[in-house]
């Protein structure tokens, strides 16, 4: 608490600092709710120290946030919004910079805190769905007139399967924790899908679909939703804003919002994969996006859920044999139980991929 006090000094907050407590279930960086007491009364904000060893070039970070934030601002304001709702709003520090450096090499940052409003966890209903998939699809639609050329590349290759797997098989072969032998039915599901993996970034590669300025890391809770009236106000969580496909977007948002259970849910008789949301989900994404797909794109739309529940799977197992030292965990097990919630997910939409694909069409006409 001392030291959150001491960097919130820092920062151009209004009032006296009453509170400060960890906030949210992110899985990299390290949230804090602030609030403050001034005249008017009480005001809340975002203070986080973003993830180092995940974000090694914090700057270009931080300029892509800057930049898309206040570009997202100006659309907003123009069209009668409130920008300090419907997008982040950065809160710059005393020295009038974007982020602050500690003295022990720390990057910390500020957020207006986006009142009453709640994230989900997991399957959150079908009217959840559809509004949160009609603001992922405008939020990429909304920046198709964005200088894509002006992003840094903040994780390189990050949605780039191929290198997943490559990445997956050095941990494998390094076994640094000696966890491989603990993992076998996993690393196996992991072989007999290789070759899923170059499949959409090849496409991008050879221009057969269009690159885009997309978010790529769309999880349901990096959606914020009003908690009076459910609908979608704000898409957050903006640090992997880099060109990419509009497939990963649709597919990480299918991965997490239309599974019946939790992320790391230990009993895997709970996790199925609910059609319904994700005839929601389609529905209201495809809305967003305002007829902009190719038709290349929609007939990929089933598989990038299937590819990015896939991908991400292997990240967790990836981390698991490499001992925890990317995502966020409570336990030792805890990233191999995350990792076998997402290959639950593949078997169950792999069955369900024609009625997928289906969707799809029916809603993109
Ligand atoms: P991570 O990269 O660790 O996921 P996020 O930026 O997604 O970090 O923040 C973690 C959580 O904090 C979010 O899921 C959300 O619940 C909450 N949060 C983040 N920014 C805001 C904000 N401006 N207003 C309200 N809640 C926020
Ligand atoms: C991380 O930051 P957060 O918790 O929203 C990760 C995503 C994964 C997700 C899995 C920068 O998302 O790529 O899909 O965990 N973010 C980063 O839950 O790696
Ligand atoms: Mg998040």
């Amino acid at each position: 608490m001392e030291k959150i006090e001491k960097i919130a000094e820092a920062f151009r907050f209004q009032g006296t600092l009453k509170d400060a407590v960890p906030y949210g279930n992110g899985h990299i960086n390290d949230t804090y709710a602030l609030t403050y007491e001034n005249g008017d009364g009480k005001k809340r904000y975002i203070l986080q120290k973003m993830n180092k060893s995940v974000f090694p070039d914090i700057k270009t970070l931080m300029h892509n946030v800057a930049l898309v934030t206040d570009f997202l601002a100006e659309k907003i304001t123009a069209r009668g919004g409130d920008s300090e709702r419907e997008t982040l709003t950065l809160i710059r520090t005393k020295k009038g910079d974007n982020y602050l450096v500690d003295d022990d090499g720390e990057n910390w940052r500020a957020f207006l805190f986006i009142e009453n409003t709640l994230s989900y966890q997991s399957a959150a209903g079908e009217e959840v769905l559809e509004d949160a998939g009609r603001a992922f699809g405008t939020f990429i639609s909304g920046l198709a007139d964005f200088d894509a050329s002006l992003l840094g590349e903040v994780i390189k290759n990050f949605h780039d399967t191929r290198d997943r797997y490559a990445k997956f098989e050095a941990a494998l072969a390094a076994d640094r924790v000696g966890r491989a032998a603990t993992a076998g039915d996993e690393i196996a599901f992991v072989e007999s899908r290789k070759d899923y993996c170059p499949r959409i970034v090849s496409m991008l590669e050879s221009g057969r679909i269009p690159l885009r300025v997309t978010h790529n890391d769309t999880k349901l809770n990096n959606v914020l939703v009003d908690a009076d009236s459910k609908k979608a106000v704000c898409v957050i969580d903006l640090d992997t804003i880099m060109p990419g496909s509009l497939l990963y977007d649709f597919g990480d948002a299918v991965r997490f919002g239309c599974s019946t259970a939790e992320e790391d849910e230990k009993d895997l008789e709970k996790v199925d994969f609910d059609i319904r949301l994700y005839e929601a989900f389609a529905k209201g994404f495809i809305a967003g996006t305002g007829g902009s797909l190719t038709d290349t794109e929609v007939d990929n739309l089933a598989f990038g859920a299937i590819l990015m529940t896939y991908e991400c799977g292997m990240r967790f197992l990836t981390d698991y044999l490499d001992g925890d030292n990317y995502f966020k965990t409570a336990y030792p097990g805890h990233n191999l139980v995350r990792c076998r919630t997402q290959f639950r997910l593949v078997e169950k939409m792999e069955a369900r991929l024609g009625e997928m694909n289906a969707i799809a069409r029916k809603y993109a006409k």
